[in-house]
């Protein structure tokens, strides 16, 4: 689904070259730079909230701040640096929220600025960071600024991507001006009968693409960043940055028509066409440049700690990575890695993919920037859904074990697992502008179940009747209340990696070293001079393996200390394990210390 589906043929086209070529032969060894005072979101722990399910604190089955604040003790207990709250602004909720109304003011049914206030004081006392989540390619048709533009008031009238569009040579009727094709299904252009204009969108009607060429919308952007430092947030999570801007039209003020892709049949669906003209345009990265300084300015000027700048983006790497700067200037602090994601769900999740994912990364980022490591989203299978549940602590160990910040969607730590809903129960935009047939091929409900808390009523997620999504099958034993209780839980082997990663300078600072050992197993060291190596070893395949760590590393000891086990492993905490002949069951992943 979304901007990865359409880059999939890429994708696949570089993995299966990669896979005939034995990578499992190949030690990839990265030396990160040994410096020991990293800023603070170097080796952060993101945790994503989406706001509508985490916390609802008044009983109408929706999360609200106030919800959010009730729980922020969880958060500190979790062990996480920062928390990014999806959007939480004025919409008429057309995307849940990405739809922005108004970008300086509070959704009422999430609360008011001054629950926002309380929100960040009290995270500021716990010692968490807020991340808010900046949407800049669009806002609400129901924005001021778009009522404005429709009117063609001063200084709004080219808020907006506006054309007048084509008259049809043998019909003699108007058409859009291009082929270009929306998200959400369709047309990404729409007729606005008063102003006698289409207007771009490229995701919902009611999410009109903002115009990058305005001075004015740039202006007016960046003065939402600044108002939002103000309130003492601590960065910004930037939705769907590739977007941003299109190609400019032609000396005639056309723009061109995408070509077929060949990846689907459906001439609704976004990836029928390619995104040559609208996506991954080079005047996104200056911009996302631009917003870097505006962080950076305001840190000079008021003090404090730095604020953070996430990219979202599914683009490939070339163009990705462009969004850490270049030698001259920096640019965004960590452009999200979805290749734990987009790879894996290509081509499913095995020893090789893992590293695959891992080089692709880290073999193309730019020196001298951090790395970062995604599971998920809201807009995707939940994490245990994709990988299935008996390797969501592999995976979590992993992106906790790998050198750079990590980020979790909330549930992640749990293993929750995807919701069922029904066509009749389906609220998200993508899916209802489908049809009862194909809806679950885009729906993102699944993913956005409400939070679960206890074994009890709503999964204590609510004291109301109803929850605006139904709730996962499986809240009586996925949730935070039986999982704190247990000795050994997703949550308890969760809470022993943000502590180790707190606490181990290898981990922050070491060298990073992985390989596919055998077939099934993938094995990463991380080991910083004068202090204990730290050791990853994860079976992804469905039989029991016995292995040689020492075939991986000759410099390891004979036996290793067992620090964390993934949840059915059968192996004791704290008891050395010889390496000459390690077995590993099936979706058993460990993680050693040489001491
Ligand atoms: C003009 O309209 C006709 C009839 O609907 C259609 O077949 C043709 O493709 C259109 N031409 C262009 C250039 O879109
Ligand atoms: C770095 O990016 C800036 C801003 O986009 C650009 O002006 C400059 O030429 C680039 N420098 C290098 C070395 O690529
Ligand atoms: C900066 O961040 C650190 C680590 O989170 C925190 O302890 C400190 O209070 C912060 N300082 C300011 C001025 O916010
Ligand atoms: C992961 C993410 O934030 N996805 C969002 C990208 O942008 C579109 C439009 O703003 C949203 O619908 C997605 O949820
Ligand atoms: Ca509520
Ligand atoms: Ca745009």
């Amino acid at each position: 689904m979304t901007l990865a589906l359409l880059r999939s043929k890429a994708f696949t086209t570089l993995l299966s070259l990669v896979l005939l070529v034995d990578l499992g032969q190949a030690i990839q060894e990265t030396t990160t730079t040994a410096s020991t005072s990293k800023d603070w979101w170097e080796t952060a722990q993101f945790y994503q909230i989406y706001p509508r399910s985490f916390k609802d604190s008044d009983g109408d089955g929706i999360g609200d701040l106030n919800g959010i604040t009730s729980k922020l003790e969880y958060l500190k207990d979790l062990g996480v640096t920062a928390a990014w709250l999806s959007p939480i602004f004025t919409s008429p909720m057309v995307d849940f929220g990405y739809d922005i109304s108004d970008f300086f003011d509070i959704q009422p049914e999430y609360g008011t600025l001054d629950d926002f206030r309380n929100l960040i004081k009290k995270a500021n006392e716990l010692g968490l960071k807020i991340i808010l989540d900046f949407v800049p390619n669009h806002s609400s048709d129901e924005n001021d600024w778009f009522k404005k533009s429709v009117k063609r008031e001063k200084g709004y009238a080219d808020y907006y991507i506006w054309h007048d569009g084509k008259v049809n040579a043998t019909t003699g009727k108007r058409e859009p001006p291009s082929n270009w094709l929306q998200y959400f299904r369709g047309s990404a252009w729409q007729w606005n009968e008063e102003r006698q204009q289409y207007y771009l969108h490229q995701f919902a009607v009611q999410q009109p693409d903002l115009n990058y060429r305005s001075p004015d919308v740039v202006a007016q952007m960046k003065r939402v960043l600044r108002y939002w430092l103000n309130e003492g947030v601590a960065g910004f999570r930037c939705d769907t940055v590739p977007t941003l801007f299109e190609v400019q039209p032609d000396a005639d003020g056309q723009y061109p028509d995408e070509a077929i892709s060949g990846i689907t049949q459906d001439p609704d669906d976004r990836n029928f066409l390619t995104a040559k003209y609208v996506e991954d345009q080079p005047e996104t990265i200056d911009m996302v440049y631009q917003w870097r300084t505006v962080l950076d300015d305001y840190q000079r000027i008021y003090g404090g700690n730095s604020s953070v700048l996430l990219i979202e983006t599914y683009s490939p790497a070339w163009y990705t990575m462009q969004f850490y700067g270049n030698r001259s200037v920096n640019g965004a602090h960590l452009p999200f890695n979805f290749n734990f994601i987009s790879v894996i769900e290509k081509n499913g999740l095995s020893a090789k993919t893992v590293q695959y994912s891992i080089d692709l990364w880290l073999q193309n980022m730019p020196a001298g920037r951090t790395p970062n490591w995604v599971l998920g989203n809201h807009d995707r299978r939940r994490a245990a859904s994709r990988y299935g549940l008996k390797h969501i602590d592999a995976m979590n160990m992993l992106v906790m074990i790998l050198p750079g910040a990590s980020v979790t969607y909330q549930g992640e730590e749990l293993g929750m697992t995807d919701g069922e809903i029904s066509w009749e129960d389906t609220v998200d935009p993508w899916a209802c502008n489908s049809n009862p047939n194909i809806f679950e091929q885009y729906t993102r409900d699944p993913e956005r179940t409400p939070f679960q808390w206890t074994s009890g009523t709503n999964a204590g997620f609510t004291q109301g009747p109803t929850t605006w999504l139904p709730l996962a099958a499986d809240y009586k034993t996925i949730n935070v209340e039986t999982e704190s209780a247990a000795d050994h839980s997703h949550l308890t082997i969760y809470k022993s990696l943000t502590a180790l990663r707190r606490s181990s300078k290898t981990l922050q600072n070491g060298n990073t070293r992985y390989k596919v050992l055998s077939e099934d197993v993938f094995v990463v060291k991380r080991s910083l001079s004068g202090a204990a190596s730290i050791i990853y070893v994860s079976n992804f395949g469905s039989s029991t393996v016995t292995v040689n760590l020492t075939e991986f590393d000759k410099t390891l000891p004979a036996s290793l200390g067992l620090l964390i086990r993934s949840l059915d492993s059968k192996k004791t905490d704290g008891v050395k394990y010889a390496i000459g002949q390690l077995e590993l069951e099936s979706g058993e992943a460990l993680v050693f210390s040489t001491e």
